[in-house]
C-alpha cells in the first residue's frame, strides 16, 4: 500500500512537488480508510428488521470487496451461527445480505470481509428485532 512511483519523466522540481503533495494526503487520512474494508454505512440504522419477514440488510463499505472471498452470519440467541447469502449491491462497496423472517429479539450480523486489496476484516453488527409502534 502506499506506493508513490513517480514517472521518471517528471522534472525535479515537479517530482518533488508531488512528492510532497502525496505525502501531505497520505499523512492526513488515516491507514484504514484507504485500505481494509470498513462498514461506513449499514441499512439497519435506517430501517428497522421487521418481525417475521424476510429482509435484506445493505452494508457500505469504503472500499471494493471480494464477495466470493467473504462470509456472512446471521447470530442468534445462544451463540448459534447462521450463513446467509450475499449479493453485491448497485455500487462498488455494498454488500446485500439476505436475511430469513425472524422472531422478535436480539441478534448479530458477523461479517468477515476482504477487501479488494485482499485485506481481511472481521466485524459484529448488532440489531434488534420487535413488532413496529
Ligand atoms: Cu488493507
Amino acid at each position: 500500500m502506499n506506493s508513490m512511483r513517480l514517472p521518471m519523466i517528471m522534472t525535479r522540481a515537479f517530482s518533488s512537488a508531488a512528492l510532497c503533495a502525496v505525502l501531505t494526503l497520505a499523512a492526513a487520512l488515516p491507514e484504514q480508510a484507504q485500505a481494509h474494508a470498513v462498514v461506513t454505512e449499514s441499512s439497519l440504522r435506517t430501517t428497522p428488521i421487521p418481525v417475521g419477514k424476510a429482509t435484506e440488510v445493505i452494508l457500505y463499505f469504503n472500499s471494493g470487496i471480494e464477495l466470493a472471498l467473504s462470509r456472512v452470519y446471521l447470530v442468534s440467541a445462544g451463540d448459534v451461527y447462521q450463513p446467509v447469502e450475499i449479493n453485491n449491491g448497485k455500487k462498488p462497496g455494498e454488500m446485500l445480505i439476505h436475511l430469513p423472517a425472524l422472531a422478535e429479539g436480539d441478534y448479530a450480523i458477523k461479517y468477515k470481509v476482504f477487501a479488494a486489496d485482499g485485506h481481511l476484516t472481521e466485524d459484529v453488527l448488532r440489531f434488534h428485532v420487535a413488532p413496529k409502534r
